[in-house]
């Protein structure tokens, strides 16, 4: 005999007709720091209503990893929303789109496309590199000019240009007036897309003047531009025989699922068309950038706010690697404390606090709970990462927590701590993200002090939420560590490696 488990309904927060549980959100918090708090008075998981949409609140690790695990098939479905169907032409990226046959097709082709040129690839080693010497050079500019520094618009010319090297085999230089472009579109997408606006929640209002709407439609009009101009160039003189990069595998896939329609390419109705193709390089590009490039602004901040973990970082990579050459990926295993201050970056401030909303497929249950097929499972990310239950002391920043007792080698000290997500939605750039903020940061600190001038004001801690969880901007100094200075044939070393 088999018992069917006697399931309830979710706890819910209260909820008016229209305008849903609106009156229940308003709060000077952001979002993630609202939907944690809110669970002392609803439980870890809750429902609350968004206009006409049915959301689940899931703040505990034990149901992330049901909806992103146990179910991943059934949860891995998207929301559309109006502004993400602005930014993806309705879905047709990776981030976005919802679970389909040519969305699997679609995510197959980029994750293997990533596998040869990111992650298993020596070349994309040496550009990172290189771009972190660039970044160096800048950092010595500056200090020898006794200014302090932004470093948001250099992080982002050099992760760009990883980024388009893997994309389109191409970079930027200082100042190029494309790059200039992209930096102000990618921002007002940020600005504006997906951080539950109203236009989201009551899609009705878009027949009413909206300034954010109309900056994302203009921000997305410059983008897509930009990547057509791409996309052509790559198709004049595409082949077979070479593939320089991202954009050539994805029309090769094309090309092959075109002549090809066999059951193990069927990508479904439509195929892979030219929009999918560009609404993923949009997505790569797009994640590629931001995301990198925010957690190294992140990582500096902390760094600026705590000099003694800079200090350890710099012994290690002092004993470790030495001034004799950089750091190469192969040191990765190395430099423990390193790493477990990137992991606590990622713990205290995680990118995508929320992550991207899920949609359960069809008729399922979390834990004891029923959800019903439609319904938006949000995960929060910040109250898994925050839990005081498994973080001892969760708001302060303390990398050795990720290290063993002895400090030699590194532990994941609670099962609560998802950065890049899991399962069939789990993050594509992992591998790459952590090549790069290792890379960027261990020469960096390898060269560098970092703090700010006396007098200026620290970082703020606080972040803005958005698609991203964002620094605010602050200013840097970068000091010429003495070592590094004594040590003149250095300079010479690196330029010929
Ligand atoms: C999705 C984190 C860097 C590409 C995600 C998700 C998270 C995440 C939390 C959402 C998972 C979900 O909704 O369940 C991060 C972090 C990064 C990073 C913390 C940097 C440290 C990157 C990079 C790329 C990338 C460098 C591209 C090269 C993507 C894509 C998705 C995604 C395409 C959508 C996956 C899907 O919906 O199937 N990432 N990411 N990310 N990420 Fe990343
Ligand atoms: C960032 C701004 C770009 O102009 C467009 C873009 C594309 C993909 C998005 C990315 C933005 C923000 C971070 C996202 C990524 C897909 C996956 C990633 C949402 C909006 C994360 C962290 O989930």
């Amino acid at each position: 005999l088999r018992f069917r488990r006697c399931r309830k309904e979710a706890p819910h927060l209260p909820a008016l007709p229209l305008i849903g549980s609106l009156l229940s959100l308003r709060s000077p918090h952001p979002p993630h720091v609202l939907f944690k708090e809110l669970q002392a008075k609803y439980g870890a998981t809750y429902s609350l209503k968004l206009g006409a949409h049915t959301v689940m609140m899931v703040n505990h690790h034990a149901h992330a990893k049901e909806v992103l695990l146990k179910r991943g098939k059934i949860f891995a479905g998207r929301p559309r929303t109006v502004t993400t169907d602005v930014l993806t032409r309705n879905g047709k990226d990776i981030a976005f789109g919802d679970y389909s046959t040519t969305w699997r097709f679609h995510r197959k082709i980029v994750h293997g496309a990533l596998c040869m040129f990111g992650e298993g690839s020596a070349s994309i080693e040496n550009i990172i590199c290189a771009e972190a010497q660039s970044l160096c050079s800048l950092l010595s500019e500056a200090s020898l000019a006794g200014l302090s520094l932004d470093l948001s618009p250099e992080l982002t010319r050099a992760v760009t240009n990883v980024i388009c090297a893997l994309c389109f085999n191409s970079s930027y230089s200082r100042g190029d007036v494309e790059f200039e472009a992209m930096l102000r579109y990618s921002q007002g997408i940020v600005d504006t897309v997906a951080k539950d606006s109203l236009v989201d929640i009551f899609p009705w209002l878009q027949m009413f003047p909206n300034a954010d709407l109309e900056l994302l439609k203009h921000c997305v009009y410059i983008r897509d531009q930009l990547l057509q101009k791409k996309y052509e160039e790559h198709k004049a003189d595409y082949s077979d025989h070479v593939q320089r990069d991202l954009v050539d595998a994805l029309i090769r896939a094309q090309r092959s699922a075109e002549n090809n329609n066999t059951a193990e390419l069927s990508v479904g109705p439509g195929g892979l068309s030219d929009d999918h193709v560009l609404m993923t390089v949009g997505d790569i590009f797009g994640a590629g950038v931001e995301t990198t490039t925010t957690v190294l602004k992140w990582a500096v901040a902390y760094l600026i706010h705590h000099p003694q973990v800079q200090r350890l970082i710099q012994e290690e990579l002092d004993q470790r690697v030495g001034l004799e050459r950089a750091p190469l990926l192969k040191d990765r295993g190395n430099l423990p404390y390193l790493e477990a201050t990137i992991r606590e970056v990622l713990r205290i401030r995680p990118v995508a606090p929320l992550l991207i909303p899920h949609v359960a497929l069809s008729d399922t249950s979390l834990g004891d709970f029923n959800v019903k097929k439609g319904t938006r499972v949000v995960v929060n990310l910040w109250s898994l990462h925050h839990d005081p239950k498994e973080w001892t002391s969760p708001d302060s920043f303390e990398p050795a927590r990720f290290l063993n007792s002895d400090g030699s080698g590194l532990v994941i000290p609670s099962p609560s701590y998802l950065p890049f997500g899991a399962g069939l939605r789990v993050c594509l750039g992992e591998a790459l993200a952590k090549m790069e903020l290792f890379l960027f940061l261990s020469t960096v600190l390898q060269r560098f002090t970092l703090a700010v001038r006396p007098g200026d004001p620290l970082p703020n801690l606080e972040g803005k939420f958005g698609v991203v969880l964002q620094p605010a901007k602050y200013w840097v100094s970068a000091t010429p560590r003495p070592c590094w200075d004594k040590n003149k044939n250095l300079t010479q070393c690196f330029k010929s490696q």
